[in-house]
């Protein structure tokens, strides 16, 4: 069967709407079939859990104002479309009218730019700022206290943001006063970042590096960045990487 006609099972939706596009009336976008998003998060309580990339996407649809829905997948009983379609990964977006299903953050939020190019999300931040980010805490969360390379790699890669963030970027956020696609891609792995490195090693980001702090905390009183968390709070972050650690990385 073709993945755009499978259906959907083990998951729940819900619809999402966004002010911008409400302003719009009878707009293009607003007539236009609407994405669905696959997100991990409960699919009873249609919360949204831990998934950084997942994020990503969410930032990108609010920013740009595009009206969608929001599927839920539990990962403990993951729908088989889910499986075909992305080897069981989110998130995904799909529009049914197109035959659109569309796995990996990467690919989405440049195909959301090029459908929707207003406003432009488009970073003056270097490209490879926050590109290293992600392997070297998961590295740095995995490896023993002894294992000091671990714990620099990820230092080089904290100092490096800290370092533009106070030094060479027009801030508060990475490409200046608005959440561009630099944020969206590098902020959610951040946060994860800040809340396990704690909760785990007992590493407090924000203590030591005081613009990240600056940084977590403008976006934190943004809504594209805050309605986007996980809607049980840092916990489920913690908790899912802490599972995570105790499994040996076995899931
Ligand atoms: N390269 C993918 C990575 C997506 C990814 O790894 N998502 C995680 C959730 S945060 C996932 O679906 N993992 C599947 C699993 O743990 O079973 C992207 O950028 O979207």
């Amino acid at each position: 069967m073709q993945a755009s006609k499978l259906a959907f099972k083990n998951c729940s939706r819900t619809a999402l709407f966004s002010p911008r596009t409400a302003h719009r009336g009878t707009s293009k976008m607003a007539a236009a079939a609407k994405y669905d998003v696959v997100v991990k998060g409960d699919p009873d309580t249609k919360k949204l859990t831990d998934c950084p990339f997942c994020q990503r996407v969410l930032i990108t649809l609010a920013n740009k104002g595009i009206e969608h829905d929001q599927t839920y997948v539990d990962f403990a009983r993951k729908p088989d479309w889910l499986m075909q379609v992305s080897g069981g990964k989110v998130p995904v977006i799909r529009q049914s009218e197109k035959g659109l299903n569309m796995p990996d953050s990467d690919v989405i939020v440049e195909y959301l730019e090029k459908e929707h190019p207003n406003p432009s999300m488009k970073s003056s931040a270097p490209a490879e700022l926050g590109g290293s980010l992600f392997p070297n805490f998961i590295n740095f969360i995995k490896a023993p206290a002894e294992d000091k390379e671990a714990t620099s790699k990820f230092e080089a890669e904290l100092q490096a943001i800290n370092d533009y963030l106070s030094k060479e970027g027009n801030g508060p956020l990475l490409g200046g006063a608005n959440i561009d696609a630099k944020d969206a891609a590098v902020a959610p792995k951040l946060y994860h970042a800040c809340v396990a490195s704690k909760a785990i090693k007992g590493y407090d980001i924000l203590e030591k590096y005081k613009a990240i702090k600056t940084y977590i905390d403008t976006l934190s009183s943004k809504p594209a960045f805050k309605q986007t968390l996980p809607a049980d709070g840092d916990s489920v972050i913690e908790a899912g990487w802490k599972a995570k650690v105790a499994s040996g990385w076995s899931h």
